[in-house]
């Protein structure tokens, strides 16, 4: 039965006895293996009565077993909602509402502080720890291996993942079969992956980085991976010598650099480093050509497109630029303003149209049809511009968000928690330069007139309701925003006024 996905990436590997995982903890696990764990999980989902296109929300620690839960997902027919583990129970809550989740897989740590959304929402919960324990790990153990893979189309929903907006609550990308698949095979393609690769792979799995671009490529290709558990200097450093490629984030590259062991002897033997999900600084690009000999091949992606252009694998790598569109995507730069396309060189919004796209926000017509135009195009709310050449650029962005190493940060979430606080009229949270984070939010806070409001309860109630990644790093007060004569915040005003201030 055909299941384009599964049968593209994952079946062709049943049996073999080909390295997929080595892990932190020295064990290493076949394709075969794997696979046969991603049947036994699988067995267990269906045990649960989950029907195809039924959504299993998914926050646990990265592993092998977790890896298999997304295998198993995909060959049950399920629909894959992975969520960052730092989400606090709050914003959890809202995701396994909204998008109906019928399963619920948490850290076994968490299970009874999460109980009570399962309970709300009425989706199942069960647990799955680090360790490979949990009851859903301890379910798969019993069953076989054998799992007769579900029917799905290229247009069925493989996965979906939430990204919040400038404005409002957040929003479920719908990824198709087709979506993640026609991606992962271009990659492969264009990266030149092959079953002699080992991916040094350090990044989380609940974003499209780590899971959809580093795992599906891999997979796509028949390598292996390094699959540590986070990103954690001494230990990529050691594990460095078995691998042939890695993929990271800015920050990955920065902390490597800002490491003498970090040199030529080390990465010689590497065939490529892959960065995306924020911009690499040109002189990071540079001094890591200069240290290593190796250019970085920077990529351009997002949650809903996928990825959509990339610097050749054979030819320049320049740097400050995110490439070429990939083959099969279409990017053009067009008026923010009135949507008609501009002229090579000038600085617009881009715009994205492939089978990379995804079809829309789960539940929210309106949403959609605001981002994706009638023919396809999706508006990203990035900015860019092509050069001469044809090397696209990313000059800022159109939308409210912060990238805080890799991390995407919506200042409004954060404005909406301050300004409920007793004597906070209003707020702005800005992004400012950071060493490491590439960027990182700060607030402004103005204060009802004679209020003196207490600071810490302000950080207080950030920290009970946002991830702690999402804290702003200061809280400023000041009399007044700078508004346009439309009454909106300024913030290019405010980032220009304190970024050089605040920055580091
Ligand atoms: C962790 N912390 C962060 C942070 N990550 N703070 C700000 N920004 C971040 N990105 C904070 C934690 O809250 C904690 O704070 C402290 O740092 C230590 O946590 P940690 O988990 O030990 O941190 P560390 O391992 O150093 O993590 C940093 C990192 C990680 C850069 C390695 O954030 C990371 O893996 N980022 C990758 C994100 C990613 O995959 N993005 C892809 C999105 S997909 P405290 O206060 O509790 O001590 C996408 C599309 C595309 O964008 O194009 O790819
Ligand atoms: P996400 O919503 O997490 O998928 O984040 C996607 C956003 O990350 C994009 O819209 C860009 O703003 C940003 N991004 C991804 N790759 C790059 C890159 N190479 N350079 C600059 N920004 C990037």
């Amino acid at each position: 039965m055909a299941n384009p996905l599964y049968d593209t990436l994952f079946a062709p590997h049943a049996g073999k006895p080909t390295p997929f995982l080595h892990l932190a903890d020295g064990r290493s696990l076949s394709h075969a293996a794997f696979l046969d764990l991603a049947g036994r999980v699988a067995n267990a989902l269906a045990g649960f009565g989950l029907a195809p296109g039924d959504r299993v929300a998914v926050q646990v620690a990265k592993s092998a077993e977790a890896l298999a839960l997304y295998a198993a997902c995909v060959q049950a027919g399920l629909v894959l909602l992975p969520l960052n583990t730092a989400y606090m129970a709050g914003e959890v809550g809202y995701f396994v509402e909204d998008s109906g989740a019928r399963l619920f897989v948490c850290d076994p740590g968490g299970a009874e502080a999460l109980a009570g959304i399962a309970a709300r929402t009425g989706a199942r919960l069960e647990t799955l720890g680090a360790d490979g324990g949990g009851t859903l790990a301890e379910m798969a153990a019993a069953m076989p291996t054998d799992f007769a893979t579900v029917a799905r189309g290229r247009d069925d929903l493989a996965a979906l993942l939430y990204t919040s907006g400038t404005t409002g609550r957040s929003k479920g990308a719908m990824l198709t079969q087709e979506n993640l698949l026609s991606n992962a095979l271009t990659l492969t393609d264009c990266w030149r992956f092959g079953a002699g690769d080992v991916l040094l792979h350090a990044l989380p799995i609940f974003h499209t980085h780590g899971l959809f671009v580093a795992v599906n490529v891999t997979l796509a290709a028949g390598g292996a991976m390094i699959f540590l558990p986070g990103f954690d200097l001494d230990t990529i450093i050691a594990h460095l010598p078995r691998a042939t490629a890695m993929m990271g984030v800015p920050t990955f590259y920065t902390r490597l650099l800002a490491d003498p062991r970090f040199d030529r002897d080390l990465t010689t033997h590497m065939r490529l480093f892959v960065s995306g999900s924020a911009p690499l600084l040109a002189e990071t690009h540079r001094r890591f050509e200069t240290r290593t000999g190796h250019r970085i091949l920077e990529r351009y992606g997002m949650t809903e497109t996928g990825m959509n252009s990339s610097n050749p694998y054979d030819g320049e790598r320049r740097a400050g630029t995110v490439g070429f569109p990939l083959p099969g995507v279409e990017i053009k730069i067009t008026d923010p303003q009135t949507g008609a396309r501009l002229p090579d060189g000038a600085v617009g919004q881009i715009e994205v149209r492939g089978p990379n796209v995804f079809r829309g926000y789960w539940n929210m017509p309106e949403k959609t049809a605001e981002e994706l135009r009638p023919d396809g195009f999706f508006i990203t709310g990035d900015l860019g511009r092509f050069d001469a050449q044809g090397y696209l650029a990313i000059v800022g962005r159109n939308k409210d968000l912060i990238i805080s190493g890799g991390y995407n940060i919506y200042p409004k979430e954060i404005e909406e928690v301050i300004d409920a606080v007793p004597g906070i009229a209003e707020s702005a949270v800005i992004g400012v330069p950071h060493p490491d984070f590439g960027e990182s939010p700060v607030a402004l806070l103005v204060c009802e007139p004679g209020a003196t409001p207490d600071l810490d309860m302000v950080q207080e109630r950030i920290a009970v309701a946002l991830a702690a990644f999402k804290r702003p790093r200061r809280l400023i007060v000041v009399d007044e925003l700078p508004r346009n004569t439309m009454g909106k915040v300024q913030k290019a005003a405010l980032r220009d006024r304190y970024a050089a201030a605040l920055a580091g």
